[in-house]
């Protein structure tokens, strides 16, 4: 059985038992002014379109128990798992690690480091701190995953061409099987957005699916109540 979602290239079959939710950094320091995003030199603004959708899949998945996992790009107070090439990059005044409005620049425990409170954890709902761009990384995201028998990923947050894809790719080679919000991901560049979600999709398939919210939501809606 499982659940079909319409999805490109063709629809997307659901297990809701062995799927997780995927959220990728939506933290302040990518979608608040004076964090890293802004600190790169990007438009905040164009990532909030993100927020609505995740928010109403969270709602869906919380209501139908199916596993939600966060994750939060940032690093250790010491800096010690910073690579100096990461680092450095970048010709910006303001770098990783830097004092800003909230406080330290993509440092855990720092108020930017957060989720954003709309999106905030609830209990039980791992939360993967991660040095890189990628969720697999330096982290248990795959232990926790394959714990859970988790065998397919819907994948949401920012940024679409970087975080989102490093991870989708990397959970891709592992074997799972992802499906990509097209309005609950976004990045700082909507060209950048458009074609990270047509590659994801592309020769039929090629790293997973794309599909809206409003699918997968409707979908497990209907699981629910048949
Ligand atoms: N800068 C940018 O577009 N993204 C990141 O640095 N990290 C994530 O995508 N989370």
């Amino acid at each position: 059985m499982g659940l079909s979602i319409g999805a490109r290239p063709y629809p997307f079959l659901m297990h809701p038992s062995r799927t997780a939710f995927l959220v990728i950094d939506m933290q302040r320091d990518f979608l608040e002014p004076g964090g890293f995003g802004a600190a790169l030199g990007n438009d905040i603004g164009q990532l909030r379109t993100a927020i609505m959708p995740i928010k109403l899949m969270l709602d869906a998945c919380r209501a139908t128990n199916m596993m939600v996992i966060h994750t939060r790009e940032g690093h250790r107070p010491d800096l010690s798992d910073l690579s100096a090439a990461k680092h450095a990059r970048g010709r910006f005044a303001t770098r990783i690690g830097d004092a800003g409005p909230m406080g330290r620049i993509l440092v855990r425990g720092a108020a930017g480091h957060e989720i954003i409170p709309e999106l905030a954890a609830q209990p039980g709902e791992p939360v993967i701190d991660k040095p890189g761009k990628g969720a697999f990384y330096a982290t248990d995201l795959e232990a926790i995953l394959r714990g859970r028998g988790i065998t397919q990923l819907i994948i949401a947050g920012v940024t679409t061409e970087v975080c989102v894809h490093t991870t989708l790719r990397e959970a891709n080679d592992r074997g799972f099987e992802c499906l990509v919000l097209e309005d609950g991901t976004a990045s700082y560049f909507p060209e950048f957005h458009r074609a990270a979600l047509d590659m994801a999709c592309a020769q039929d398939g090629i790293f997973g699916w794309v599909a809206p919210a409003s699918a997968v939501i409707a979908a497990l809606r209907e699981g629910t109540e048949s």
